[in-house]
């Protein structure tokens, strides 16, 4: 089974060759390297399909897209959708973190709960099975925001997000531990019995 991985972010590439590796060893995963769609949903359902459907139409084959991010309580589920670009398109983790911190800097805990959210859409195109096929899986990993980055490993919000459970940062988890329990787990293992259904027809 082939799965197209429609996604530039390399950090996400490789924590999904681990998470599918470990649950459908006999698949593999290739990155989509064609035409970028407009990212312009309002939902991460909505953008992970966008993403999916323009990797399965360019490829022919099953695609595979995240979209997904952090949502802080207290500031009514924002950056959202906006994750990736919170302190400009360019910006980066670093900068997108620290905006985030500097915005929860009057809020104490119990008031930094917050949340990273994933959504994977499946696409199945119609040349590999009759009418195509759509699947949308959601994943969500609660936490509380670290007051100051912590940790070396993982991407993006993990050295400022504790979950629920840990008293130190995602990006203190070895990877193999935030694999097992994470937002983009959790969403995969929801879609794998989809996943399995259209690879076997
Ligand atoms: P693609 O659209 O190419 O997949 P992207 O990074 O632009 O890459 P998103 O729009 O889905 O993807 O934004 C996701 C952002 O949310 C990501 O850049 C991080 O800032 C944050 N994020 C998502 N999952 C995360 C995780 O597991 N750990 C830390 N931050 C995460």
């Amino acid at each position: 089974l082939e799965i197209v991985l429609a996604t530039h972010n390399a950090h996400k590439v490789a924590e999904f060759q681990r998470i599918i590796g470990e649950r459908m060893p006999h698949a593999t995963v290739v990155s989509y390297d064609g035409p970028e769609p407009v990212e312009d949903g309002v939902t991460f359902a909505e953008n992970a399909l966008i993403k999916a459907r323009a990797a399965a139409a360019h490829t022919g084959r099953i695609a595979l897209a995240d979209d997904s991010g952090i949502v802080v309580d207290v500031l009514g589920e924002a950056p959202g959708i906006l994750s990736a670009r919170w302190a400009g398109h360019k910006a980066g983790d670093e900068a997108n973190r620290r905006l985030l911190l500097d915005q929860m800097s009057d809020f104490a805990r119990p008031n930094r709960g917050a949340e990273f959210r994933c959504t994977i859409a499946l696409v199945v195109p119609e040349g590999l099975l009759a009418g195509g096929s759509e699947f949308v899986a959601e994943g969500r990993w609660r936490g509380t925001l670290a007051y100051e980055p912590r940790g070396s490993h993982g991407f993006g919000y993990d050295p400022i997000f504790e979950p629920d459970g840990h008293e130190i940062t995602a990006a203190e988890l070895k990877p193999e531990e935030k694999n097992a329990r994470s937002h983009r787990a959790l969403a995969f293992v929801e879609l794998l019995p989809e996943l399995e259904r259209v690879a076997a027809q």
